[in-house]
């Protein structure tokens, strides 16, 4: 749908699906925008129509910029991704290209934080498991190790991936529940973070999964970072140890995951992202010790508006010449 009366003096953008009606409104006060409200997923080779003679668009964290895409759509100037995570986009393509990418780091990390730990949460006490047969109407009374779970209070917490979020959730861990926080990271954190993280302790991947009792992933996807966690890291943890992902899917070999979670040799575990998603591995789905979530560790209103306002300050920048807010590639500033 287009917004204002086409005025061809003004910059033209694309917002890939639907955002809050306000965050439009305020970008139709700046372009000519034309917006997926709709909400229905657009082809790839739509999504490229579409950002044809545009110089911007708003993507969500799902929409692709590739190559083709690129070489397709020469007006383009900026992809702001409405999310911290940007996978979705080939970046040294766009720095090629002269193409700006921001995302939206920081305004989500307390809330996937709080989420990320409420998930892990519900694995160790087995809350979903526990809650679906009590509504399948199961519940016939009281027994001394109905649904008993593990402990999260005093136990040790594995952070792979501490960046904010790992950070964030680090620190809840420490101080909300006294937790020995051990960490896996690409860098060791300074000294002062690892003290403001809850006194993390840097330890070798192997380490950490033979010694959490909860192992938080929050890792970004790459080819490295592919299959982080498969069947030869899942057999290293402990029996009654729960697994937590938030980060990407992909990074766990969900396969491999489902095989220990059925086989009880890992206690269970919570996933908000998934290989392939929105669709989930079968196999998971019959597994009762696992809780399943669909990607919403950001996903409070406030954190949605503060990522989908960072997005469209970073394209009113970038398309008025001023300094973005959060750039990944800044290279490309100043070059064009
Ligand atoms: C987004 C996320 O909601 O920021 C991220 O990296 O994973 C989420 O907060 C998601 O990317 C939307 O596709």
């Amino acid at each position: 749908m287009t917004i204002t009366a086409p005025d061809s003096s003004r910059p033209r953008i694309v917002i890939a699906r639907a955002i809050f009606p306000e965050v439009i409104e305020q970008l139709a006060q700046h372009f000519e925008v034309e917006s997926n409200q709709a909400d229905t997923a657009w082809p790839q080779d739509e999504f490229i129509r579409r950002l044809q003679g545009k110089q911007g668009v708003l993507t969500t964290g799902g929409e692709r910029i590739n190559v083709a895409l690129l070489a397709a759509c020469p007006d383009l100037k900026i992809c702001a991704n409405m999310s911290v995570g940007y996978n979705n986009f080939d970046v040294p393509a766009m720095t090629a290209a002269g193409v700006l990418a921001t995302n939206a780091p920081g305004v989500l990390t307390e809330t996937t934080a709080d989420f990320g730990f409420a998930l892990m949460m519900a694995a160790a006490r087995r809350v979903t498991e526990s809650e679906h047969y009590l509504r399948a109407g199961q519940w016939h009374g009281w027994r001394y190790d109905q649904f008993a779970g593990v402990d999260v209070h005093g136990s040790t917490l594995g952070v792979i991936g501490m960046g904010r979020i790992g950070q964030g959730i680090a620190r809840r861990g420490a101080l909300g529940f006294g937790m020995n926080v051990l960490y896996h990271n690409r860098n060791r954190l300074s000294a002062t973070d690892e003290a403001a993280a809850g006194n993390a302790r840097y330890v070798t991947k192997q380490e950490l999964l033979q010694t959490a009792d909860h192992v938080v992933l929050v890792l970004p996807y790459s080819a490295q970072t592919r299959h982080a966690i498969g069947a030869p890291e899942l057999a290293l943890m402990k029996p009654t140890a729960t697994l937590t992902n938030i980060g990407r899917g992909g990074t766990v070999d969900d396969v491999a995951l489902a095989a220990v979670l059925r086989a009880g040799r890992i206690a269970a575990a919570g996933l908000d992202v998934f290989e392939g998603e929105p669709k989930v591995h079968p196999d998971l789905l019959v597994c009762t010790n696992v809780v399943l979530t669909p990607h919403i560790a950001s996903a409070s209103l406030p954190t949605r508006r503060a990522m989908a306002d960072l997005a469209a300050r970073n394209l009113i920048a970038h398309l008025s010449g001023s300094q973005p807010p959060t750039p990944i590639n800044p290279e490309v500033l100043g070059t064009g």
